[in-house]
Formats: structure tokens, sequence, C-alpha cells
């Protein structure tokens, strides 16, 4: 049975829910912003057949913000590419599902963590496929806080430069990074006339709105005299409302007690017809109250400085 995206981006964020709580995990926050993002693309445009995964014609797909991975490894399941009993060994030693996107998953296109280079490997293989007289389509998705890498603008510029029309980036544009706003950290704005500059078509969207992203994607691939970037904007932690623009939830996981009870009633609060929940049907009958179990205030693994009251975003 195949899932329509709006399930899709929900049974994305459900696994990255548990596989971070089992694993002990990071970049939960980052797993919930591109959730909507990774579900069109899989759900409608990606050309990719998971009983092939290396069919020489199929789209390519990098997540270059490769931490996260479990988005990645959560949809490949939903597709058939892997099983779904294997995201629950997420981080461990030895399980192929890596913290940081691995090639050793069938599905994934190119090993990533280190930031700034999804897009060159991208461009590469767009070049290649116009080489090769081959009209596959090549996907990266970049965070923003990634934007800071100057490998990045090189990338742009190559794509540019070969008027790279197979090639489509998209900017998880969540404004936060992994300990602070992009904004105070190093300003990105204007961010769509910078790629502007550099030549590429820019398609500015709500990155929630899945569709608002279909249409972006049927822009991309209809324009072909060079690269197109998707500037999605976004909310880091999105569907939980406790995470939601909250720095904390980039490295924090959700812990046993009201962390992970609340996380998961309130993402079963949302979930759309037609599909279960994979590790608590029904949802938590008698959730932790917040304060009960892990406890930000006095958990000593959470530096006061994310504490939440500090970073948060208005
Ligand atoms: C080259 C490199 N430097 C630093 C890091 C550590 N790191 C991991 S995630 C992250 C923040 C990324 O922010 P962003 O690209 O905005 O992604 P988001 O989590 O907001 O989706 C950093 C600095 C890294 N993985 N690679
Ligand atoms: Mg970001």
């Amino acid at each position: 049975m195949s899932v329509t995206s709006e399930q899709l981006a929900w049974l994305i964020r459900r696994h990255g829910i548990e596989m971070t709580h089992i694993s002990g995990g990071s970049h939960i926050g980052s797993i919930m912003s591109v959730a909507d993002i990774l579900a069109v693309l899989y759900a409608e445009v990606l050309h990719v057949d998971p009983r092939h995964p290396d069919l020489e014609d199929r789209d390519r797909f990098i997540l270059s913000k490769g931490h996260a991975s479990a988005a990645v490894y959560a949809v490949l399941a939903e597709k058939g590419f892997i099983h779904t009993d294997e995201l629950l060994t997420h981080y461990a030693n030895g399980s192929r599902l890596s913290g940081h996107v691995s090639k050793a998953v069938p599905g994934v296109d190119f090993t990533t963590g280190s930031l700034g280079h999804g897009l060159s490997a991208a461009a590469g293989m767009a070049l290649a496929a116009r080489k090769d007289h081959k009209t596959y389509h090549v996907y990266t998705i970049l965070g923003d806080g990634e934007c800071d890498e100057g490998t990045v603008w090189e990338a742009a510029l190559f794509a540019n430069h070969y008027e790279l029309g197979g090639l489509t980036a998209i900017v998880d544009h969540n404004h936060m990074q992994s300990l602070d706003t992009c904004e105070r950290t190093l300003k990105l704005e204007k961010l769509a006339d910078k790629w502007r500059a550099f030549g590429w078509k820019t398609i500015e969207i709500d990155g929630h709105d899945h569709r608002q992203l279909r249409q972006a994607f049927k822009e991309a691939s209809e324009w072909t005299e060079g690269p197109t970037v998707i500037i999605a904007d976004t909310i880091k932690g999105k569907g939980v409302s406790f995470m939601e623009n909250d720095i904390l939830w980039h490295y924090r996981f959700p812990h046993d007690g009201w962390e992970y009870d609340g996380a998961v009633n309130e993402l079963y609060s949302h979930k759309p017809e037609g599909i279960e929940d994979p590790y608590t049907p029904g949802g938590i009958p008698t959730p932790c109250l917040p304060g009960e179990g892990a406890d930000i205030f006095n958990d000593h693994t959470v530096s006061a400085t994310y504490h939440p009251t500090f970073y948060t975003m208005e």
C-alpha cells in the first residue's frame, strides 16, 4: 500500500521520535524540520525503486545535512528499501544505520555528516548525467546553518557555470543551527537574493505545506536552463510544540517520562487517517505530565546554556 505524502511525513516524525528515544541520539529538531520535504520527495517526486536501489537511471538524492539521518532511514523503510524493524538499531554498535547518513544503507546515494559537501557531490552527479546522456534528476537538501560553509558557494558557482538544469537544491530554512539562531551565528539574509546572484532559479515556499512543495518541485523539474534552489521556510522541531523553535532539541533526545510521552501523544493527536502508530497504537493512555520523568531543569546532561528559557525564539 502506498502512503500519501501527509501520512509519510507523520510516519517520519513518529519513527524519528522513537529512534532518538531508544538510541539516545541527537538531532530530533532537525528530523522534524525536514520531514515534509522528504515526504513529498519520496511520495511523489523521486523516480526510485526499492527493488533496484542502484538502478542506473534512478533519480539521485543526497541529504547534505546528514545529521538528520533518522529521517532518511525512516523514509527508506516506509518505501521498502529496508525493514522498519531495523530502524531501532539506529546508532547501535555494528548497525549500518549510523548517526549520520551512510551509503551502506540501500537507497542512500552519498554518505554525509560533515556539512558542506552534499551540493558539490550533487552537482558532480548532475554533470555526469548530462555527459552520459541520462535524464535523471539530482536533489539535495541542505541546512541553512550549513550554508555558512564556503564549499556550498563554490558548488553553487559550479552548477551555474555548467547550467545544470538537472539539479535541485532545497534549503531547510529553519533559521537555527546547532547552538543558536543563524542570525546570531552568521547572518545569511537575504538568502534568496544570494542564490539569485549566483544565477540559480530561486523559489521561496513554506516547507511544511505539501501543496507548495509539490508545485515547487514541478517548477524545478520544468526549468532546464540551470539549477534551481527551493528555499523552504521551516520550523525546527515541527510537530511537537515544546520542541518547536527551541535550540535545546538540536542535541537533546526525548527522555523517558513526560518528554517521550508528551511528544508521542501530541503527534498522535495529529495522526492522519489510514495509518497506525507503529510503536504505541492508540497513543499512551496514562502519560507522564510535564515534570515527571526526565526533568530538563535538573538534568545535568543539559547545560544551562541550552535551557529553553534562554533560547526560545519569539
Ligand atoms: C563541517 C561540519 N562542521 C560542524 C558540524 C557539526 N554540526 C552538526 S549539525 C550542525 C548545525 C547544522 O545546522 P543546519 O545546517 O541549520 O541544520 P538543522 O539542524 O538546523 O536542520 C553542526 C554545526 C558538522 N556536522 N560538520
Ligand atoms: Mg537550520
